[in-house]
């Protein structure tokens, strides 16, 4: 099994740190690569990283996983609660995934409580902050040989 995870930030999440530091924190988007690529070393793993605005990217990075990568971190961000193509590309790859959250979206608007990934998810990790990236590579790793 291919040694190495591939963790997927979908649209505005480059943003992170720069707005809305009460719903997501005061880290920025290269502070959650670099906090997840130390939590995927800890579990003997390499961590690939991608952030897109655009769904057809992210979809792109999640079909060329599964010629290396054992499992999938995603915050698909809105796409969350819109895109029946990133389930499709998630499902189709069959690679055991966590679905993140950094706010609590269910403590939030009725439109981001429903996630077309919630059933095909291995593992969900929400309103956890920045450090549920990290949560996620742990039990992801206990999940996968
Ligand atoms: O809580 C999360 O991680 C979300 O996936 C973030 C998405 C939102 O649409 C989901 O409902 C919940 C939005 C990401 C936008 O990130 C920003 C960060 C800083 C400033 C503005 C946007």
């Amino acid at each position: 099994m291919t040694r190495r995870i591939l963790l997927v930030n979908g649209p505005n999440l480059n943003l992170l740190g720069t707005r809305e530091p009460e719903v997501y924190g005061t880290a920025t988007l290269d502070d959650v690569v670099a906090l997840t690529a130390t939590a995927a070393a800890e579990a003997g793993y390499e961590l690939r990283a991608v952030q897109s605005n655009h769904e057809g990217v992210l979809i792109d990075a999640i079909h060329a996983a599964r010629a290396d990568c054992a499992a999938i971190v995603i915050n698909p961000g809105g796409l969350t609660h819109t895109s029946v193509a990133l389930r499709d590309a998630l499902t189709g790859v069959a690679l055991p995934f966590a679905e993140v959250h950094i706010s609590d979206v269910y403590a939030r608007e009725e439109f981001r409580h429903h996630s077309y990934l919630h059933d095909v998810a291995a593992i969900r990790v929400i309103g956890e902050g920045v450090a549920g990236y990290a949560d996620a590579v742990r039990r992801l790793a206990a999940l996968i040989p």
